[in-house]
């Protein structure tokens, strides 16, 4: 594809949502071993956490597609430091869960950066030259230098997809939108271990002419991709 420096336009809610790829970003927020897999944060919880597991193939996808694209990619992980100076005491007690933040659980300690656990899953590794940050919130602006990056390259506009959509997604998302960046949420490449807050969130970006944001299925994107190219 030889797209990435002509415009495209997406069909996309609630209007038409045209980008540069090279002006573009995805940020892929915590597709982590956290959240996905059996014995992390996300269970710890008390969470479901197979309801994640559909959506790691069509961030794939995702991936593949805005790599074609060579669009910028970033990828984040919730984490903590070891010593958990990062970590306020409300954050780590809230929940009451089976493993706290820092505790030694199946998969090494708790959302501490490092551990196996806190990676990313093996399907969705960074390739090299793409951008991995590590955040202490929800928020992926919060804690990082993550607008400073975008800006030196030039981005204006991000793709949000990962998990969890109502959590780390839409927080990162809103914080992208408060700072002018130009977002879109991948609708499928997005999820949640509570659906009816995943349709909540998307209706949230949209409503209000887009006070957030826009959304639009992959196929929508990777169709205005290949029209474009
Ligand atoms: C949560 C996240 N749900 N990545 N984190 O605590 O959404």
């Amino acid at each position: 594809m030889t797209t990435h420096s002509s415009s495209i336009c997406v069909t996309a809610k609630p209007y038409d949502y045209i980008f540069v790829p090279k002006c573009t970003a995805l940020v892929v927020i915590d597709m982590q071993r956290d959240f996905i897999e059996p014995g992390g944060f996300g269970e710890a919880l008390g969470n479901d956490v197979s309801q994640l597991e559909a959506v790691v193939p069509v961030v794939g996808s995702l991936l593949d597609l805005a790599r074609r694209l060579s669009m910028v990619v970033i990828h984040t992980r919730e984490s903590h430091l070891h010593d958990l100076s990062d970590c306020p005491p409300s954050k780590r007690s809230r929940g009451n869960p089976v493993y706290r933040i820092g505790d030694q659980g199946p998969m090494g300690r708790i959302l501490i950066r490092g551990e196996p656990g806190n990676d990313i899953v093996p399907a969705l590794q960074p390739m090299v030259g793409e951008i991995v940050i590590d955040k202490p919130g929800k928020g992926a602006f919060y804690g990082t230098d993550l607008h400073v990056q975008l800006q030196q390259l030039g981005i204006t506009h991000l793709m949000f997809s990962g998990v969890t959509t109502e959590v780390c997604v839409q927080t990162s998302m809103r914080e992208a939108n408060d700072r002018g960046y130009e977002c879109l949420l991948i609708e499928d490449a997005t999820a949640s271990y509570f659906p009816a807050f995943k349709v909540a969130t998307l209706e949230m970006v949209q409503a209000q002419g887009g006070i957030v944001g826009w959304t639009a299925p992959l196929s929508a994107l990777s169709t205005a991709a290949n029209e474009a190219g």
